[in-house]
């Protein structure tokens, strides 16, 4: 028997509740002074010596020795390779899990629209995609094909004519399932580059590398430094922070399946935040209890037990309805509704990344398949954004078309603006088009 899970008992009631609250959901994301300044040397030399820097850096970080950059280009039929070496269970998977989110993804996608006034003046909006997005894969540990599917699909039903992929291949490690999820999600290149000389080079272009108009993905300090540093040159996403789930539970789901429900954020790195609110303290003690019996048997038990000894919490409240103003407190990535009746508590949510709905919905179906997008709104930002979606890859430009009545009718009012303004040829363009 390991030693006990340490994990923070509170009541949403005690006297000193928010403090601890505020404590528990305290994460700031690692701005360190050196870091800036690595990945400023990085971006300026990028930008400076383009594919010549880029092939450096690859050589120096990811141990892979080329002679130049087309040693680092994966082209379609490579991608397609890839799709035919994984197992025809995972390409299956994938498969499924890529019309899915195509599917639900679709119904995002925004149109243009017009108006006319009785003038004959036409007011609109016109709706185009990027003309071209970079999608960053990190390597190691959080190298997802999921996660290349979330980006690359809407993206892909925006319209988007070009993605371009990063990936890093540490010491040449190609990780097919990667590749095999690009190929599927429609990516049209990728350059198995990574860290902030990957940022750089989609953000300013290099002889090889075509510059985008937005980066998304998630990354590590320096892919989210790098993001943050190009930004205005080019967009990006959210810089993600660690992965959180809320848990609602009324104590009637098993404690298990609860208990592998937080498990399953808290794997993915030890910052990760899982919490449990219930009204009913014995279901508390038996989560608890699931949590240290099941702990043993995951592969990433070490990640998992110091998530929720530092950021996990098992809460009790007095009521669902109590845990819905906790849960709008937090804001979570992810919250769970693991109630009899779930639409009940619906309307009483107004800030969630994604809300799962009821005993049978986990998180993890969400992750992967079931058709919403797992790039979500992380550390409280979910009270003013949304997740990743084809909005993200879609721009509006507003339309105008004036008839000369309707000119002459907007003239009047635009001149005595622009008189107030003192803006005297804003007023006189106005005032030409005004019939006498
Ligand atoms: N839960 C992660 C996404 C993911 N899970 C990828 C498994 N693979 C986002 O918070
Ligand atoms: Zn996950």
């Amino acid at each position: 028997m390991s030693k006990p899970l340490q994990i923070a008992r509170l009541d949403a009631n005690q006297a000193d509740f928010g403090s601890h609250l505020d404590a528990l959901l305290a994460w700031e994301s690692v701005s360190d002074k050196s870091v800036n300044e690595r990945v400023e040397e990085i971006i300026q030399a990028v930008r400076q010596r383009g594919d010549a820097a880029v092939v450096e850096y690859t050589a120096r970080f990811d141990g892979l020795s080329v002679d130049s950059m087309d040693d680092l280009i994966l082209d379609r039929a490579r991608l397609e390779l890839a799709l035919e070496r994984i197992t025809a269970d995972q390409r299956q998977a994938l498969e499924v899990a890529a019309e899915r989110v195509r599917s639900y993804h679709e119904k995002q996608r925004q149109d243009s629209w017009r108006y006319t006034e009785p003038s004959g003046t036409v007011l609109g909006q016109q709706i185009t995609p990027l003309d071209r997005a970079g999608l960053y894969v990190p390597g190691g540990k959080a190298s997802y094909p999921s996660s290349v599917l979330m980006n690359a699909v809407p993206a892909k039903v925006a319209g988007v004519p070009e993605v371009v992929m990063m990936v890093p291949t540490p010491r040449g490690e190609i990780n097919e399932l990667v590749l095999a999820a690009a190929c599927l999600a429609g990516v049209d290149r990728v350059f198995t580059v990574g860290g902030a000389q990957a940022v750089a080079a989609l953000a300013y272009g290099t002889e090889s590398v075509p510059r985008v108009d937005k980066i998304v993905g998630p990354g590590n300090i320096y892919v989210a430094t790098a993001k943050r540093a190009v930004f205005g040159q080019v967009g990006i996403d959210m810089i993600a922070g660690p992965s959180e789930i809320l848990v609602v539970c009324d104590g009637q789901t098993d404690p298990d399946w609860i208990a592998m429900d937080l498990f399953s954020q808290a794997e993915h790195d030890e910052d990760a935040q899982s919490i449990l609110l219930s009204p009913d303290a014995a279901f508390l003690d038996a989560v608890e209890a699931s949590l240290n019996r099941l702990l043993g048997e995951l592969e990433r038990s070490d990640i998992v037990r110091t998530s929720l000894e530092t950021r996990g919490a098992l809460i009790k409240v007095d009521s669902l309805e109590q845990a819905c103003e906790v849960s709008n407190r937090i804001a979570p990535e992810h919250l769970e509704l693991s109630v009899a009746d779930p639409e009940a508590l619906l309307p009483l949510i107004r800030h969630a990344g994604a809300i799962f709905m009821g005993r049978f919905t986990p998180e993890a179906l969400g992750d992967y398949c079931a058709g919403p997008n797992h790039v979500l709104p992380t550390s409280g930002t979910a009270r003013f954004s949304s997740p990743l979606g084809v909005y993200d890859f879609q721009k509006r430009s507003s339309v105008i078309f004036c008839s000369p009545d309707g000119a002459s009718d907007l003239a009047r009012t635009a001149s005595v603006l622009a008189r107030g303004e003192s803006l005297t040829a804003h007023a006189r363009s106005a005032e030409y088009r005004i019939k006498n």
